[in-house]
C-alpha cells in the first residue's frame, strides 16, 4: 500500500454521564483519530489516550505530537526508500521510538483498516474471529452514594448487560460490592482498582473473597508484577492485570510469575491489534482466559475491539458496551445491544466509518501531516 495522505483529527465527545475511576473523573472524551488515504481505500485509527496522563503516561496532545514528529516521518522515510506499507510492517518501522503504544497503535489501526478495505477482508476475518457476536459487560464508575450506584447497575442490567464491573478505590470497595451482590444476586461481577492499592492492603482486599467475584483487576501499581504475584497467593479472588500488561512478553512474564490468572487485553496499551492478538495467543497457550478491555472508544475503536473479542481465547464478557453507554451521538453507526451481545462487523476493514455529519459535529481540529 502507498500512503498518500494522513490527517490527525481531534474530537470532543461529551459522555452521557460522568465516569469516575480511582484516577479521576471524565465528563468528555478528547479523541485523536488518524485518517489515512491510499489510492485503494481510506483507513481510520483511534488513539485511546485520554486528555490527561492519568491511566498511563500517554495523553492525546502528546500522542498527536509523537505521531507528527516521530512516527509518521518514519513511515514517510520508508516510502521514500521504496518500501511498501502494510500493517505488519508498522510496529517494526516504529520500533526505534520507545514507548507511546497508544499513538503507535492508532497508526497501525489506520493502516490495517485501509489495507483490509483494499482487499475486502474484515478485521474479524483478519484477526481470526470465531464468533459472530460477543457478550457485553459494562464498567460502572465510582458513584457518590451506594443507592445511586444500585440505580445505575439496575439500569444496565435492565438493558441486558451480562456482566458488571465496579470501579473501586480505598473507601469504595467492600460496601458497594456487598450492596450489589445483595441486591442483584448471582450476576457476573468483577472489580477494577486501576492501581489504587498497595500490597499492605492484602488483608482488606481479602474481604472481597466473600462475594464470588470473577476477578479483581489491577489492584497494585503497573510496575508491581511481583506484588501482584504475592497478592494472588493471599486472595481467593482471581487477579487480572490491565495496566501491567504492556506487551505479549509482559503477559508471558506475569503468567510465569503467577501474577495473574486472567488478562484484560487492550490494543492501545500494547501498541496495536497485532500485538493484542499475540497477547491473546500467549494467554491461550498458557490456559489463561482473557477478555477485551475498553477505553471509552468511539464506534471506530469499538468495531476493532468487538472483532478482537471474537477470538477463541476471549471467554469472559468484555468492556465492549453499546455506543449509548458512552455517547448520545457516536461518530459511526452505533453499536447496539442485542440480547446482551454486540454483533461483530463483517464488512471490509472496521466495518464502520465516521458518519460525515456526526464527525463534523464533534471535530475540534484537523491537521494534515506532510509525508
Ligand atoms: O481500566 O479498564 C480500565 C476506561 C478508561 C480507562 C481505563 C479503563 C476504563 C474502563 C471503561 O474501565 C472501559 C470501557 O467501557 O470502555
Ligand atoms: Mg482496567
Amino acid at each position: 500500500m502507498k500512503v498518500e495522505r494522513v490527517e490527525l483529527h481531534r474530537l470532543r465527545l461529551p459522555l452521557v454521564a460522568p465516569f469516575r475511576t480511582s484516577f479521576g473523573t471524565s465528563t468528555t472524551r478528547d479523541v485523536l483519530l488518524v485518517r489515512l488515504d491510499s489510492p485503494e481505500a481510506t483507513g481510520w485509527g483511534e488513539c485511546v489516550a485520554d486528555a490527561e496522563p492519568t491511566y498511563s503516561a500517554e495523553y492525546a496532545d502528546g500522542a498527536q505530537q509523537v505521531l507528527r514528529d516521530h512516527l509518521l516521518p518514519r513511515l514517510a522515510a520508508h516510502q521514500r526508500n521504496g518500501g511498501v506499507v502494510t500493517a505488519a510492517r508498522v510496529a517494526p518501522l516504529l520500533a526505534g521510538v520507545k514507548g507511546h503504544p497508544m499513538a503507535k497503535g492508532a497508526l497501525e489501526m489506520a493502516v490495517l483498516d485501509a489495507e483490509l478495505r483494499g482487499v475486502g477482508l474484515s478485521f474479524a476475518g483478519y484477526l481470526g474471529a470465531v464468533a459472530d457476536r460477543v457478550p457485553a459487560g459494562v464498567s460502572v464508575g465510582i458513584h457518590p452514594t451506594v443507592p445511586e450506584l444500585l440505580d445505575a447497575v439496575a439500569g444496565y442490567l435492565a438493558e441486558g448487560y451480562l456482566r458488571i464491573k465496579l470501579k473501586i478505590e480505598p473507601g469504595w470497595d467492600v460496601e458497594p460490592v456487598r450492596a450489589v451482590r445483595e441486591r442483584f444476586g448471582d450476576v457476573l461481577l468483577q472489580v477494577d482498582a486501576n492501581t489504587a492499592y498497595r500490597l499492605a492492603d492484602a488483608r482488606h482486599l481479602a474481604e472481597l473473597d466473600a462475594f464470588d467475584l470473577l476477578l479483581i483487576e489491577q489492584p497494585l501499581p503497573e510496575d508491581d508484577v511481583r506484588g501482584h504475584a504475592e497478592l494472588a497467593r493471599r486472595l481467593r479472588t482471581p487477579v487480572c492485570l490491565d495496566e501491567s500488561i504492556t506487551s505479549a512478553r509482559a503477559a508471558a512474564d506475569a503468567i510465569a510469575l503467577g501474577a495473574c490468572a486472567v488478562v484484560n487485553v487492550k490494543a492501545g496499551r500494547v501498541g496495536g491489534y497485532l500485538e493484542a492478538r499475540r497477547v491473546h495467543d500467549v494467554c491461550a497457550a498458557n490456559g489463561v482466559p482473557v477478555w477485551c478491555g475498553g477505553m471509552l472508544e468511539t464506534g471506530l475503536g469499538r468495531a476493532a475491539n468487538v472483532a478482537l473479542a471474537a477470538l477463541p481465547g476471549f471467554v469472559l464478557p468484555g468492556d465492549t458496551s453499546a455506543s449509548g453507554r458512552y455517547y448520545r451521538h457516536d461518530v459511526t453507526q452505533p453499536f447496539e445491544l442485542d440480547g446482551g451481545h454486540l454483533v461483530v462487523p463483517t464488512s471490509p476493514g472496521l466495518g464502520r466509518e465516521p458518519l460525515p455529519d456526526a464527525l463534523a459535529e464533534v471535530t475540534t481540529s484537523v491537521q494534515e501531516v506532510m509525508l
